[in-house]
């Protein structure tokens, strides 16, 4: 694994986790851990449980008892590191947004396609849709539950960056992360709403917003708040402070779509809604147990939204836990992630999503930078 931060620290419990309560077909073995500091990295090995640390991931490529890299670092790494890995004959779990341009995320594709030919594979973690609710929102929309779709609503709300004086990180530094909101969250809505639907998006038009645009410099790795002082240097946002667009799906289906960092009092509501000709779903992650669920073929007396508590043996991962009404929680959706990797790796299958999936979504995220930095069709009133 290179990176262990956030990222770091949520796949490194997956991978201890998923062989303790799944029957995993290949016992996954947490090797080495790569940091860029030495003192840090060898914390944090022992700390996540992994057997060594080192400090260049060049190093993982010429080792035989490594046969997959989990990318756990920030966007502007993952293109060199996943395609030196995939040439190597290493499978990759490449962290999201798959890359920082559509560039380097079809480079990414090409080492994919090309790595797949010696049974060599690549999945990109967008964990959400790993998340019980949303997969059982999938399930019902593929067996026609929905009806045809519509709607699709689609927001992802942070408030870490509220406070002005929360202090600049990686993560507000385009160089680094790509983009702001739009990349960070925005990509895991946009991929749950095409996942979910089972249909691209293949137009957008958009506005992005930075609201705060210097900071007080120092910053955490993780980078997701604290408080700088006003007092000391600054530096620029050079990113995306929110994000709205709307969009059209390939499928005839409209959407609207918000991704921000300033929701004050939202911490991490995803929320997604899709209504249908027969039926609607709605889900928010801070409540993320639940999956709302409007029946249209109830007669009038009856109908309304019902909340489904996704945690039934026959729910998606639920069987594996606790009995229904326990609850999961954010680790789980990268537990279930590593269970899948690891059974398509197995059995030699293409995990999902894969690079070619990401891909898409860094073609909607290259969209709606270019609409909202355009102004395309943008009518003053
Ligand atoms: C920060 O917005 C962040 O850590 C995202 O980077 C993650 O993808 C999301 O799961 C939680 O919030």
């Amino acid at each position: 694994m290179v990176g262990y931060a956030f990222m770091g620290a949520a796949h490194s419990h997956a991978w201890r986790t998923a062989p303790r309560f799944f029957d995993l077909p290949l016992k996954p073995e947490l090797a080495v851990l790569v940091g860029r500091n030495a003192d840090a990295a060898r914390d944090a090995a022992h700390r996540m449980g992994w057997a060594e640390s080192a400090t260049d991931w060049r190093d993982l490529l010429d080792r035989d008892d490594v046969d997959l890299i989990d990318i756990c670092t920030p966007g502007d790494t993952h293109a060199e590191i996943a395609i030196a890995a995939l040439r190597a004959g290493k499978h990759v779990l490449c962290e999201k947004p798959l890359a920082n341009s559509v560039a380097e995320a079809e480079r990414m594709v090409a080492a994919a396609d090309a790595a797949a030919q010696n049974g060599v594979l690549a999945m990109c973690g967008y964990s959400y849709r790993r998340t019980p609710a949303l997969t059982l929102a999938r399930e019902l929309v593929q067996e026609g539950r929905l009806g045809t779709i519509r709607h699709v609503r689609a927001q992802y709300l942070q408030d870490w960056l509220s406070d002005e004086l929360t202090p600049l990180t990686w993560r507000m530094d385009k160089a680094k992360a790509g983009s702001g909101s739009l990349g960070d969250i925005g990509a895991h809505i946009i991929d749950a709403a095409q996942w979910v639907t089972g249909s691209p998006i293949s137009g957008v038009s958009a506005l992005m917003e930075t609201f705060v645009t210097e900071r007080p410099l120092g910053g955490d790795l993780v980078g997701l708040g604290g408080r700088g002082d006003s007092s000391g240097e600054r530096g620029p946002v050079t990113v995306d402070d929110a994000t709205a667009f709307t969009a059209r799906f390939d499928s005839g289906a409209i959407g609207v779509f918000e991704a921000t960092r300033f929701a004050l009092g939202r911490k991490n509501a995803i929320r997604l809604e899709v209504n249908g000709s027969k039926g609607s779903i709605a889900f928010d992650f801070e409540d993320m147990n639940v999956l709302e669920y409007y029946d249209g073929s109830n007669d009038s007396r009856t109908s309304g939204f019902q909340r489904i508590q996704v945690g039934e043996p026959d729910h998606p991962y639920t069987g594996n836990w606790w009995p229904v009404g326990h609850g999961l929680g954010y680790e789980h959706g990268f537990t279930h992630q590593v269970v899948d990797l690891v059974g398509a790796l197995a059995d030699g299958r293409q995990p999902s999503p894969s690079f070619a999936d990401a891909l898409q979504v860094q073609r909607v995220l290259a969209a709606v930078e270019h609409s909202a930095t355009n102004e395309s069709r943008w009518q003053r009133v």
